[in-house]
């Protein structure tokens, strides 16, 4: 609230003369109106920015260090997404470069929070219906939807609950991951922001 506002507001309680009081409270009125009015507009403009209040793009910077227990690899990476209006895929990009493991085995969005290990919800590569990963460096795009969910269903998100980890994206807790033969709990990671 700012100074003018705060200072008509409270000018009442101030006020003994009844004519001024009167007045005051008129103004203070008005300035309540025009302020929740501010407010309100405010409010709008953040809520509609892209047409609706719903985050959709998201990014990751995937690293070694990022890994639970950290790893030190020279790999690097990168994950984007975007979800779709109507919230029933993903899209997505991936890529990678410098690995130290000679193969690259799977790449799969987790459900888990930062410093933790979560189980997969869909592949990015690697899986049945994704292409295989490739050694050392790879792109990769794609959709995911519903059918391409696999869980985790020991964390809440059963196969085919594509809502429920677009949730988790918003929330914060989903890490892209990708596994090597050397390092096969994941060798660069990256918290999906
Ligand atoms: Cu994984």
């Amino acid at each position: 609230m700012n100074d003018d506002v705060q200072r008509r507001i409270e000018r009442p309680t101030q006020t003994t003369k009844g004519a001024n009081m009167k007045h005051s409270r008129i103004t203070g009125v008005v300035a309540a109106a025009f302020l929740l009015a501010a407010l309100g507009i405010a409010g709008w403009a953040t809520a509609d920015d892209d047409g609706d209040q719903q985050k959709r793009s998201f990014k990751a910077e995937l690293k070694g260090f990022e890994e639970v227990p950290s790893i030190s690899s020279t790999g690097s990476g990168e994950f984007r997404a975007r979800v779709s209006k109507d919230e029933t895929s993903i899209e997505f990009e991936l890529t990678y470069e410098d690995l130290e493991g000679t193969a690259t085995t799977q790449a799969h969005v987790h459900l888990g929070q930062k410093g933790a290990v979560g189980g997969v919800s869909f592949f990015l590569c690697g899986g049945a219906t994704t292409d295989a990963c490739t050694p050392t460096s790879g792109s990769f795009t794609g959709t995911v939807d519903a059918a391409d969910v696999v869980g985790p269903g020991a964390q809440g998100i059963a196969p085919g609950e594509i809502a429920e980890i677009i949730r988790g994206m918003r929330a914060g807790v989903t890490y892209a991951n990708v596994h090597t033969n050397k390092h096969p709990g994941g060798e660069i990671r990256g918290q999906i922001k």
